[in-house]
């Protein structure tokens, strides 16, 4: 594993307009994958006019997510190419499958693992057909998804999932895109808190960017229709330093996001340095990013007069009924070609080169890194012999003995054989759940403060490296 780039690599000046517009026409790149997954099930390329016969006859999938998504991964991809950076990505909402679906296939790595989804036009409008079709793949960002370890379909946990995968690993960046609608469930509300558990000098980081499109399914969202400084302060009460990217325009915000992803990873970076540098380490306080977004950000605007880009209205598919529907049909067309995929895919439905040059190569693809393919990495723990730990019951209804108990001292020799691999997380309950034994090979572990009276406290803080 490679290590980051020191500070100063990552302070270098960003972007200029030509690559923005690279980014910007790779991420219309994305969204066109995904308007034709949701959508289409022939003439993935629209080289001929498009008819009923092309259209799903079932339309299912999320629009209304998926933008931001792939607007997020596409920057992402800008940085981790600049400073070789190890980041995976994490769709809180994974209902928005097509906007993660549409960046694997862009970089290859999904016709690497499914060849028949080849990248060209009849690799396409498989990949197109199967999207949350019979026997195929689901709407979400389920399992053979390459790059996907967290599935999104029941909200709330991808903050959990996006600490997990963080810890222990140093080098890695978990980008965890959360919905505004997600925020609102008790696992994600209380995850926000698992920053108190990094340690800048041996876990990775989470970089939370809090998607705020606005709504859930049919109604607004809390955490958007609250003023900035209240959210701020949300934020900076949770021990965040909040960075805002608001806005709709598409190259004002590919400027904002570019120039915040910089001042984030040059933070990141300062953040290990220092903290890698020896001596005492304090909890740092950790950037995340409020990204403020048009639900079905590139949609269609209105539909017989109501508003669609931006409202609810986006949240699954913006309008069924085509087949039957010339006027809906007419519609389909002009969105589709509104992202011009005449200049995105050439004659065989390859992604350009100029844009295909746009991705990291190899495992630093965000869909092809190891830590969320599995069995790439996979380390094998050391496992004592579950018997030994056995209760002998010799006569029925005669032996006393608290049946957790010896969980614990199984938990604390697996802990002993595998003190860098394997942990234990219980917020409070590790002790009145019987698994107390675990403290013999190793104290609790946090950044926040530590008092005499904790028991079983341990001097995490002096723990670099
Ligand atoms: C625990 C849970 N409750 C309810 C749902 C139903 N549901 C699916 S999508 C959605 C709205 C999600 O809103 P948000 O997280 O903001 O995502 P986006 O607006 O980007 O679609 C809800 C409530 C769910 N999937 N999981």
């Amino acid at each position: 594993m490679g290590t980051h780039p020191t500070t100063a690599a990552s302070e270098q000046t960003g972007p200029g307009s030509d690559e923005l517009r690279l980014i910007d026409t790779w991420w219309r790149a994305c969204n066109y994958l995904s308007v034709g997954m949701i959508y289409l099930m022939d003439n993935p390329l629209l080289r001929e006019p498009l008819k009923a016969e092309h259209v799903k006859p079932r339309l299912l999938g999320h629009w209304g997510a998926s933008p931001a998504l792939s607007f997020v991964w596409a920057h992402l991809n800008r940085v981790i190419k600049r400073d070789d950076l190890d980041v995976i990505f994490m769709a809180g909402p994974g209902h928005g499958a097509p906007g993660v679906l549409g960046p694997a296939y862009l970089e290859g790595t999904y016709s690497e693992v499914y060849p028949d989804k080849s990248e060209d036009a009849e690799g396409m409008q498989k990949f197109f057909k199967q999207f949350s079709f019979p026997g195929h793949i689901g709407s979400h960002v389920t399992p053979e998804t390459p790059g996907s370890i967290h599935e999104g379909g029941e909200l709330g946990y991808s903050l959990s999932h996006a600490y997990g995968a963080a810890f222990d690993n140093p080098e890695l960046i978990v980008a965890c895109v959360v919905g505004d609608g997600e925020a609102e469930t008790g696992p994600l509300a209380t995850a926000w808190h698992s920053n108190k558990f990094v340690n800048p000098a041996r876990d990775g980081t989470v970089l939370p960017i809090l998607n705020l499109n606005g709504y859930k399914i049919a109604n607004p969202t809390v955490l958007s229709r609250i003023s900035h400084e209240e959210l701020e302060a949300l934020f900076v009460g949770y021990g965040y330093k909040p960075y805002f990217v608001e806005g709709s325009d598409h190259a004002e915000m590919h400027q904002k996001m570019a120039d915040t992803l910089d001042t984030v990873v040059a933070e990141i970076c300062a953040i290990h340095d220092k903290a890698r540098a020896g001596g005492e380490v304090e909890r740092p306080r950790w950037p995340m990013i409020v990204l403020r977004t048009p639900k079905g950000w590139t949609g269609p605007k209105t539909i017989k007069g109501h508003k669609v880009e931006g409202s609810w209205r986006s949240h699954q598919v913006p309008f069924s009924d085509v087949r039957g529907n010339p006027a809906n049909l007419e519609l389909l067309d002009s969105w589709l070609r509104s992202y011009k995929p005449e200049e995105l895919f050439d004659a065989d439905g390859r992604l350009l080169p100029e844009l295909k040059a746009l991705a990291p190569e190899g495992r630093r693809r965000i869909s092809a890194n190891p830590h969320t393919n599995g069995g790439i990495l996979r380390r094998e723990l050391k496992l004592p012999d579950f018997r030994a730990y056995a209760v002998d019951v010799t006569q029925a209804g005669k032996v006393l003995q608290e049946n957790t108990r010896p969980l614990g001292e199984f938990l604390r020799d697996t802990m002993r054989e595998n003190m860098n691999t394997f942990r234990v997380f219980g917020p409070d309950e590790t002790a009145s759940n019987r698994l107390q034994s675990i403290y013999e090979v190793s104290k609790k572990i946090w950044m926040a403060d530590l008092l005499l009276e904790d028991e079983d406290g341990g001097n995490w803080r002096a723990t670099a490296g």
